[in-house]
């Protein structure tokens, strides 16, 4: 039984600001290549398919168009819903598309019924739970638990496994021990359910954390985004993962099962170059090892304010993401070029006055702007601000 793992498409992302819909375009058309290529008996997508609840239109076709392309003979697929998805919107026509071999489950309603496909080895169940919080638990099932694993494991216990076959469950949860990047969003450590609650599963394939990793083995595994999503994932190679579940023998408590990850090559990739303002606007294109359409986190080293960079650099990088400064750009020589030597003379209201103006291009700040930096003053060191 071979099967493709897949979790936080989330469709629609933007990344500051910058609509990611084609770069997705691009990365579902090479996994449906892939997908094509390796025959899989099924397709998993384990939650976050959208990136919003209300997804904008432009998403929603995108996911149709996938789902539609992969309507191959004798493919079934099964998806999840994460806690970017709407659950109810997700779960549009669900009942029906189970004829054509599309399975939703997006709704926690304990209800637990497998998806079963049979291969030489026999039948191996998929099952499925889309992202829930311990009070979902408690609402479908009357329980009053308090702790997640706990809520999560009294789930589990309701499917009444039969380990003599080979389970597979779709999951999206923070499961402890995962490290995370910077796009995942809600991703609390509180949240966290113990590994140990998804034991009785022959594989599980984990939606919600965005790097790629296995948690203890390779029986229990997040496929990660197949994009990055956030400067955090830099460097950092995205696939998705194909598993094959063999025998399982009498006996065991897992079958047997191969496992390989395929990388995915976006369209553009997501870099961070640093360097003087000038450095970065000489700098032109791939001879300098990174293509100018790339998605770029410029950090400038200036010691030098620069005015509106990102209008300039954008320019040369039409896919800029964001400017940052390295040290707020105002290194220690350019705070001693306002200090040295004077300060002790110097009130709070002159030292701030002349802040003020170097950061404002000489500018100095306004009556009204004076009077609230003399209110503040007086907050913090009374009437004798002035002479401080
Ligand atoms: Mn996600």
């Amino acid at each position: 039984m071979k099967f493709i793992h897949l979790s936080d498409l989330h469709i629609g992302k933007k990344v500051n600001d910058h609509s990611m819909i084609d770069e997705q375009r691009y990365i579902l058309d090479r996994i449906l290549n892939g997908i094509k290529e390796e025959k899989p008996d099924a397709v998993l997508i384990s939650g976050d398919v959208y990136d919003k609840t209300t997804p904008p239109l432009e998403a929603v076709l995108l996911l149709d168009n996938f789902l539609n392309n992969l309507a191959i003979d004798g493919l079934t697929v099964i998806l999840i819903s994460g806690n970017h998805d709407s659950a109810e919107r997700l779960s549009f026509g669900a009942e029906r598309m189970k004829k054509s071999g599309l399975y939703i489950k997006s709704i926690f309603d304990g209800n637990f019924t497998p998806v079963t496909l049979t291969d030489e080895y026999g039948e191996v169940n998929f099952y499925s739970i889309p992202f829930i919080r311990i009070s979902d638990v408690n609402h479908v099932f009357g329980t009053e638990i308090k702790d997640y694993s706990e809520a999560f494991a009294f789930a589990v216990e309701q499917m009444k496994l039969d380990t003599s076959k080979r389970n597979v469950l779709l999951s999206h949860q923070y499961v402890a021990g995962a490290s995370f990047s910077e796009s995942e969003s809600a991703v609390g450590g509180i949240d966290c359910i113990s590994k140990d609650v998804y034991a009785p599963f022959d594989y599980t394939a984990l939606g919600h954390i965005h790097k790629a990793q296995n948690i203890g083995s390779e029986r229990l595994r997040y496929c990660g985004t197949p994009l990055k999503y956030s400067a955090s994932e830099i460097g950092s190679d995205k696939s998705y993962t194909v598993i094959e579940l063999l025998d399982k023998k009498q006996g065991s408590t897992c079958c047997e099962m191969r496992f390989k990850t395929v990388p995915l090559i976006p369209l553009h990739d997501m870099v961070k170059i640093q360097g003087s303002f000038e450095q970065l606007m000489r700098t032109k294109t791939k001879e300098n090892g990174f293509a100018t359409e790339d998605f770029v986190y410029a950090v400038l080293t200036d010691n030098e304010y620069v005015n509106d960079p990102a209008v300039h650099l954008r320019k040369i990088y039409p896919n800029l993401l964001n400017v940052s400064y390295e040290g707020n750009g105002r290194t220690a020589a350019f705070y001693n070029e306002i200090t040295a030597g004077k300060i002790e003379k110097q009130t709070p209201f002159d030292i701030f006055g002349e802040f003020y103006t170097k950061m404002h291009d000489g500018a100095e700040p306004d009556p009204q702007q004076q009077d609230i930096l003399k209110a503040a003053i007086k907050e913090v060191w009374g009437e004798d601000g002035e002479d401080v």
